[in-house]
């Protein structure tokens, strides 16, 4: 026992919760069962990796930089409030747990068991129709505390042991279920770039991926728009995000005021001109997010190839569910500017209307969700649905953030703490499965797991043929689609 305890901790803190690595032995594995030679599986290992570590680079480069400036706006005005967004999310939900006296370390174990479900469920896909494995190790981390804290508020005495596995099994089943959502949206978006998202807004996405069309036009994207006379610099799009941001970013930080950015922010040195302290900052937006597109075009393309290897010889019609962001490269560039920003703007009128509507809780927008749910959410949209889905949804997805958000943070007391996790499926999905939870118990966890496990049931009965080659080789899927 001890031995596999040993193996575990080994395979989870040095692969599970580093997806880099994870991708590149998927990448290694699937060459060599393409009997590929050991020197080309070991440089795709490397390109893959380094490719994930770039995208790293870039998303936390963004999150470091953005969410305090966000979250400034709370000490700013002396508020309690809870900023949605899930690295607060998860401190509060932290907080809470020992609160209680419980212990935290509880998390890692029922990321274990909730991973081995996904898995089982996919080896299984003939019964259960699951294609996909969540392997975005940090988001399994987040999801596993928040998901925690939620069955400790709905069963404060239950034993250790118990809400394990039943946790477990729910948040297993929820991974793979929502992943798989997405494959059909993935695979048409990249033309069968061979990955699901595995994040947090799979069932926005999903949502997204159907209703695009009828809110928005599809002749119009993004890729058509031609803007007349000076404008037309708003077509390149380091010049568009870097000027956008400088009027969003700008004016928060004028709102912040030097002094507090100075608190924030040690790298703000005293001697630097407040002006261009505001334009290095938000023109650093625009670096981040070419950098993203650097990493992620290099691993997805080792990852399109060699996952051949894996579909092909031991999971046919199975493919892995990774980082949102990987969708970036996809898009146009712009779409990812104008998805944040439109979320942005529904996450302030929503705000607006808690204080007006004195709701109990307030909330501040937090960095992660608002910019990568709805950049996401853009991409997609943009594909189906042009410009005008482009800016709708994104829109509508942050009115549904906060108010699902302040929601949760109230009901599951989490406000108290200062977080709540506030990603799209976080102010949708898992507020009702806590609801169900508290108040019907095991019923409540039942009725949520039969639910999801019904979902690819549905999907498979909707595209018997296709379901499982959309996964395994788009090619073929397309060329049967187009014979028929
Ligand atoms: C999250 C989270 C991040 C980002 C990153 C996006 O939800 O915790 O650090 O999104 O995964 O690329």
């Amino acid at each position: 026992m001890n031995f596999l305890m040993d193996v575990w901790s080994f395979f989870q803190i040095n692969i599970l919760t580093k997806p880099a690595f994870f991708i590149g032995f998927i990448v290694l594995i699937g060459y060599l069962l393409l009997k590929r030679p050991i020197y080309e599986a070991f440089a795709g290992f490397i390109k893959a990796t380094v490719g994930y570590l770039i995208l790293n680079v870039a998303a936390s480069g963004l999150v470091s930089n953005f969410r305090p400036i966000l979250a400034g706006l709370k000490d700013r005005f002396n508020l309690s409030a809870a900023v949605i967004d899930p690295y607060f999310g998860q401190t509060a939900a932290q907080s809470a747990i020992e609160n209680t006296g419980r212990s935290f370390s509880m998390m890692m174990v029922v990321l274990l068991v909730a991973f081995m479900c996904n898995i089982l469920l996919v080896l299984f896909r003939k019964y259960t129709k699951v294609r996909t494995v969540f392997i975005t190790g940090h988001i399994m981390v987040q999801q596993s505390s928040t998901a925690l804290w939620l069955v400790l508020f709905a069963f404060p005495a239950l034993q250790d042991i118990k809400i394990v596995i039943m946790l477990g099994l729910l948040l297993g089943t929820y991974w793979a279920v929502s992943a798989n959502l997405t494959v059909e949206a993935c695979q048409e978006l990249t033309e069968g770039g061979g990955f699901a998202i595995g994040h947090q807004q799979m069932f926005g996405v999903w949502l997204t991926d159907k209703i695009a069309e009828k809110v928005g036009n599809k002749e119009k994207s993004i890729e058509d728009l031609e803007f007349p006379g000076f404008l037309s610099i708003f077509s390149d799009n380091v010049v568009a995000t870097g000027i956008l941001m400088m009027a969003f970013f700008g004016a928060i930080m004028v709102v912040l005021g030097p002094d507090l950015l100075h608190k924030i922010d040690t790298g703000f040195a005293k001697n630097q001109n407040f002006m261009f302290y505001i334009m290095e900052k938000s023109l650093n937006f625009a670096v981040y997010l070419s950098i993203l597109q650097l990493g992620v075009r290099m691993f997805v393309a080792e990852l399109t190839e060699s996952f051949q290897g894996i579909s092909n010889k031991i999971l046919p019609g199975s493919m892995p569910a990774v980082d949102c962001a990987a969708v970036y490269g996809f898009g146009h560039p712009n779409a990812v500017t104008i998805g944040f920003l439109f979320g942005a703007v529904g996450q302030f009128i929503a705000i607006i209307g808690l204080v007006v509507f004195k709701s109990p809780v307030l909330i501040i927008t937090g960095f992660v969700p608002v910019f990568f749910d709805n950049a996401t959410f853009a991409v997609f949209a943009n594909k189906k649905g042009g410009l005008r889905a482009a800016m709708i949804i994104p829109f509508v997805s942050g009115l549904i953030q906060v108010l699902g958000g302040a929601f949760a943070a109230y009901y599951f007391g989490l406000a108290k703490y200062g977080g709540w996790h506030g990603n799209f499926d976080f102010a949708t999905v898992w507020p009702v499965v806590g609801v169900l939870m508290k108040n019907m118990q095991y019923v409540g966890v039942a009725i949520s797991i039969i639910v999801l496990l019904a979902i690819p049931q549905i999907q498979y009965m909707k595209n018997k043929k296709g379901y499982f080659k959309i996964a395994e080789d788009y090619d073929a899927y397309m060329s049967e689609i187009s014979e028929a």
